[in-house]
């Protein structure tokens, strides 16, 4: 029996369902599959499926992300890995409380339309259910929030992303097009808790050790789970010729979740910050 009448939801016609059975977790051969996403989350703290989508889809997401990405902005995002600006006071030799700096072409979710492929496989009911049940979560959602919900980042030849915690616990990216070479993703899984951060381990890894970072090989349309809020995560220098571009898409226990506006203004610019601008004026009476 399948939890879900998955028969008309889009992603079935975009993701490998022969090798990753998302619509038939109830069977013998979908519950294996679930139990090993589930061991690897909870192992590693995170789970990557290599050609999750089929090379056809990533092919027409391709299509989608080359012809909106010159939509985009080029942002320049300065913040420090907990999102925020530095603080006064607090010690600036500590790599811990600097503001790092990168630089992307990138749609927000409010660029990126409903019609695209790439936002039917956000929206999908059924794919959301599968990455709730690889985190264990009694439920999940995707973000509400108007900007973060989905994203695709585009980084040129030359660029990385700074490393950092996103603002929400779990997040997927889903890689579009692999650099040519570079352009990996990288993380320390599990670096802090709720309360608690592995401080010493953040510190080396911000101080150029990747040592003891994970990261792994990843094909175009990878779907890469993991705990973005609790892991500090980025990408490496992308090298070659063509831009790197992946999907982040982002889920959160509470089905209203919106991200504040500040941390918004700080990676979205000036476009939002004019958008944020008219909805408060509009709210004011
Ligand atoms: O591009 C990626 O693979 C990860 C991007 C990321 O970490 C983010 O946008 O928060
Ligand atoms: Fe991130």
């Amino acid at each position: 029996m399948k939890a879900f009448n998955t028969g008309d939801d889009a992603v079935l016609a975009l993701v490998d369902t022969d090798r990753y059975p998302i619509d038939a977790l109830e069977t013998v051969e979908g519950a294996a599959f679930l139990q090993d996403c589930q061991d690897s989350m909870a192992e590693h703290g995170w789970c990557n499926l290599d050609g999750f989508i089929r090379p056809e889809a990533i092919a027409a997401f391709r299509e989608e992300a080359r012809a909106l990405l010159p939509t985009a902005q080029t942002l320049r995002v300065r913040r420090t890995i907990y999102q925020g600006q530095v603080e006064d006071g607090l010690d600036q030799d500590d790599l811990l409380n600097r503001e790092y700096t990168h630089v992307a072409q990138q749609l927000a979710d409010d660029q990126i339309p409903a019609s695209t492929r790439i936002k039917q496989l956000y929206h999908s009911p059924l794919l959301t259910d599968f990455v709730r049940r690889v985190q264990r979560k009694e439920q999940l959602y995707i973000c509400a929030d108007d900007f973060q919900a989905l994203n695709v980042v585009a980084l040129n030849p030359g660029g990385r992303h700074a490393w950092h915690y996103d603002t929400t616990e779990c997040t997927v990216t889903l890689l579009i097009q692999s650099a040519e070479q570079g352009g990996d993703f990288a993380f320390l899984p599990n670096s802090r808790t709720g309360s608690s951060e592995d401080k010493a381990a953040v510190r080396r890894l911000l101080g150029g050790d990747m040592s003891h970072a994970q990261t792994f090989a990843r094909g175009d349309g990878a779907f890469t789970l993991f705990r973005g809020g609790y892991s500090l995560h980025g990408v490496t220098e992308v090298e070659g010729n063509r831009p790197r571009i992946s999907a982040v898409l982002t889920y959160d226990e509470q089905p209203d979740r919106v991200i504040s506006e500040d941390i918004n203004i700080r990676i979205y610019g000036p476009r939002v910050e004019q958008i944020i601008a008219q909805r408060n004026q509009g709210n004011q009476p």
